[in-house]
């Protein structure tokens, strides 16, 4: 099937060639109106893309979630699953993340074999993503819960070699994340290093707050720059990062 979002993103002499991704996390909305709102906001904006999911979702309903953003916007909605019980056939895909940079088997394949059939069923777009997770300071949700260490924020080698063997094994998206909530994004040095050994897109996010760290992050490599936390606390920034992340040229 044509894969709308990589195509996208593999699409030469665009003139926007960097891309906005809001985070959305069901928990975090306390009803169906600040979705709405987000959604709104999100249009006005040009946000690229909507990715919904959570480490854990205690609270929330994911599937109430994405329905309402099918419903009241246009922007693709993807999935950016914790564990193989989020899914909904209401998104228009799902970032199937393996989690390389960790040794967990279940979170680099094990929950991949549970979520197969219903995947192979459904009309979801399917995006094989190498999932890395790099140190942000402290330990965040992610790394506690997937039970893995995050690659040191200085050992950009290891980081270029993790994102190269994704490659090589066929994924065709690195996501490159801090973790949501992280005290430091990720270096521009890392993100250049990591860029310039791969060819395949280059998702970037974790702990970013301000356009200006958005700008740093698209102008050292990063194809699309993923925000949750920080709009999360103020709507109004979506409007900010998406104009920034927008300015940047190839
Ligand atoms: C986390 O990359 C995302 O998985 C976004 O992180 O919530 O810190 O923006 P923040």
């Amino acid at each position: 099937m044509k894969n709308s979002l990589l195509t996208d993103l593999h699409k030469k002499g665009n003139k926007k060639p960097k891309k906005f991704a809001l985070l959305l996390d069901p928990d975090s909305f306390e009803s169906n109106k600040s979705i709405q709102r987000v959604c709104k906001v999100s249009e006005e904006s040009g946000v690229d893309l909507l990715l919904v999911g959570g480490s854990l979702i205690a609270n929330g309903n994911l599937e109430d979630c994405v329905k309402t953003l099918r419903k009241y916007t246009t922007i693709p909605v993807y999935l950016f699953p914790g564990d193989n019980l989020q899914i909904s056939e209401q998104a228009h895909g799902i970032l199937l993340l393996s989690l390389i940079s960790g040794r967990n088997a279940d979170l680099l394949i094990g929950k991949h074999v549970l979520a197969a059939p219903r995947l192979k069923k459904s009309k979801l777009q399917i995006v094989p993503t190498g999932y890395m997770l790099i140190d942000g300071g402290h330990i965040t949700s992610v790394s506690y819960m997937s039970n893995t260490t995050p690659i040191p924020s200085d050992k950009a080698d290891i980081a270029m070699c993790t994102a190269m063997a994704g490659e090589l094994l066929g994924l065709q998206l690195i996501y490159m994340d801090a973790g949501s909530g992280a005290a430091q994004p990720i270096t521009e040095s890392m993100i250049k290093r990591v860029k310039g050994a791969i060819s395949i897109p280059l998702v970037v996010g974790g702990g970013i707050r301000t356009p200006d760290q958005a700008v740093k992050a698209c102008k050292a490599g990063a194809d699309v720059i993923v925000v949750g936390n920080a709009v999360e606390k103020d709507i109004e920034l979506i409007r900010e990062i998406a104009a920034a992340v927008h300015s940047v040229k190839a």
